[in-house]
């Protein structure tokens, strides 16, 4: 599989995630224009522009963090809670990502207004300190095992301090924890990223 990136972004939610599973991947980089670094025009490969996508083995393309992490978890039967309700529990965590808190962060990434950043950094002290509750004592967001949405919170950690935004105590020691993780470490170094001090 390809997975198409920005090193730093979104995508290395599921750069993490592939790395956690052993399926095999290749990256392919875009930069700043969309353009591939084997030279083609990134919005022949997504349309719309955004980052990650998921080339499969018989060339079909997977867009949207959300279907493309549960995809890997589906593809492995990795990083899915276990129990009745692990997958959809997986899938409401996903969401919880993909949605408020992705959200919440975009208008730091678009230098949106004063006032768009004030509305959006008091709904993510709200979403975070519910993260921070949900994760309690536990190492990972749903347990004691990584899912497929501590790759996608790990990502919006990494942004949090470049935005001046806080981060609830529990949130930031499983920062801590994350960017010891081997899955970490090799895929901040696949994308040429020094691993963040912490
Ligand atoms: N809805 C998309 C959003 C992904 C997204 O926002 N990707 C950002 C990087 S984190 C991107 O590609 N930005 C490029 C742009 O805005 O042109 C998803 O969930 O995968």
């Amino acid at each position: 599989m390809l997975l198409y990136l920005y090193p730093g972004a979104c995508s290395i939610a599921d750069h993490i995630a592939l790395i956690e599973t052993g399926l095999p991947y290749k990256l392919i980089a875009i930069d700043r224009d969309k353009r591939t670094q084997d030279g083609r025009d990134y919005l022949t490969i997504n349309p719309r522009g955004f980052v990650p996508s998921l080339q499969l083995e018989d060339g079909t393309i997977l867009t949207e963090n959300l279907a493309i992490l549960a995809y890997i978890a589906d593809r492995s039967s990795a990083l899915l809670p276990e129990g009745e309700l692990g997958r959809w529990r997986a899938l409401e965590a996903l969401s919880y990502m993909a949605t408020t808190i992705h959200g919440g962060l975009t208008p730091f990434f678009k230098n949106k207004s004063d006032m768009e950043k004030d509305e959006a950094r008091k709904a993510l002290a709200k979403a975070f300190g519910f993260l921070d509750d949900q994760m309690g004592a536990q190492p990972f967001l749903l347990g004691q095992a990584m899912s497929i949405a501590d790759p996608y919170l790990f990502w919006a950690l990494l942004w949090t301090a470049q935005f001046g935004l806080p981060v609830p105590e529990r949130l930031r020691a499983f920062f801590d924890r994350m960017n010891r993780e081997p899955s970490v470490i090799r895929a901040l170094a696949e994308e040429g990223l020094s691993p963040p001090k912490g």
